[in-house]
């Protein structure tokens, strides 16, 4: 089904947000769920103006992804080929080394890489694991590149000595509105998800969280996850929109497909609720044309997962990304620092 397009004149009265600059009032759902229901050309304008006021928009942060420890995880994500729960063909395997990493680190920065993110499937680390993740950030950071984890639930240690080997970001996505979320996993509650992120917040470190689009989500859930990350005070410096990879074997599967003009709607909508957030085009590039992609940057969005694998799926290739950002005219960020 179509988005229902409000026309602008009815939909101002609910975004006045955007002309308010008093954000402590926080956003409310029926607000953002009014501006993805814009004209389209409505909703980039404004999402465009607000970029522009806060970047370079030809400018896009390359951030390449790295599984450092692949499947068997205990948690039942509905969407994730890497749940023991499911069948989807994923191997479980050991940690990495750390000699492994550092040379898929080197060679992301080569190809143009300004940070790596390490991806464990874990529900949260063991003691034994911290050790090596550690090491880890320390020798990724050592050569000159921003560092990014992702390895589930932290406890108050666990962030301490992340951020004492100088961890930049860490990513916890909050993926769905906490009305949806049941309906996708059961082995954990959204305020492990919440907890998590405060302690990262309160430790000093950068917050990246975002979600996924395309599991069956009404439009108001949309609004919602997109409220929740808004919200959070301050909201996240990166923000990851993935567009949901179907992986055979796990629950989501056949779920349908999102029209890809309400994927670009939703990149704009993150945009100008977090105008100086770095939104990501995440996962689901692959799957993407060209054209689709232009009207994301043209949204707001200024990042991407950079070479040709995300965790276990594919991404598009370092040649395809760099002829598209040729014929758009779009350079790394890291190119201009
Ligand atoms: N296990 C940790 C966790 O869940 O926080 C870190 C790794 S987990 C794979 C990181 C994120 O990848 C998830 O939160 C989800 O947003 C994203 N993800 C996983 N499978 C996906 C899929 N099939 N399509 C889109 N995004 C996916
Ligand atoms: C995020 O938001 N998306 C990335 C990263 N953060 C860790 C992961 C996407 C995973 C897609 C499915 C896979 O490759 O396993
Ligand atoms: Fe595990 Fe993360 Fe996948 Fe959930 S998303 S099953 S926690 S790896």
């Amino acid at each position: 089904m179509n988005t229902p397009i409000i026309p602008q004149t009815q939909a101002i009265e609910f975004v006045r947000k955007v002309a308010r600059d008093d954000s402590t009032q926080g956003w409310r759902v029926a607000e953002i769920e009014a501006l993805l229901q814009l004209p389209f050309a409505d909703l980039l304008y404004r999402a465009q103006q607000i970029h522009r006021e806060h970047f370079d928009p030809n400018a896009v942060q390359l951030s390449t992804l790295l599984s450092i420890k692949t499947g068997g995880c205990s948690e039942d994500c509905g969407y994730c080929p890497q749940s023991a729960f499911h069948n989807a063909g994923v191997e479980n395997k050991k940690m990495l080394d750390v000699s492994e990493v550092v040379k898929a680190a080197k060679a992301a920065q080569d190809a143009g890489a300004d940070r790596f993110c390490m991806g464990a499937a874990w529900r949260e680390p063991s003691e034994e694991d911290m050790a090596a993740v550690v090491e880890m950030v320390k020798e990724v950071r050592a050569l000159g590149m921003e560092t990014c984890a992702t390895l589930g639930m932290l406890s108050d240690e666990q962030t301490e000595q992340l951020r004492a080997a100088g961890l930049d970001y860490y990513n916890h996505n909050l993926d769905t509105t906490p009305e949806f979320y049941g309906n996708i996993i059961s082995t954990r509650d959204y305020q492990d998800r919440l907890d998590t992120l405060e302690r990262v917040r309160k430790a000093g470190m950068h917050v990246c969280s975002g979600g996924i689009v395309g599991m069956g989500e009404s439009l108001t859930q949309r609004a919602g996850l997109i409220a929740q990350l808004a919200n959070m005070n301050p909201y996240p410096e990166s923000v990851p929109i993935n567009n949901l990879v179907k992986v055979e074997g796990t629950p989501l599967a056949d779920q349908a497909e999102i029209d890809p003009l309400d994927f670009v709607r939703t990149i704009a909508v993150a945009r100008i609720t977090m105008p100086t957030a770095r939104v990501r085009l995440s996962a689901g590039r692959q799957q993407m044309s060209d054209a689709v992609q232009a009207l994301c940057f043209l949204a707001g969005a200024n990042s991407i997962f950079y070479g040709e694998q995300l965790l276990t799926t594919g991404n598009p290739e370092v040649e395809r990304d760099r002829a598209l950002m040729d014929k758009l005219g779009m350079y790394p960020f890291a190119d201009k620092h």
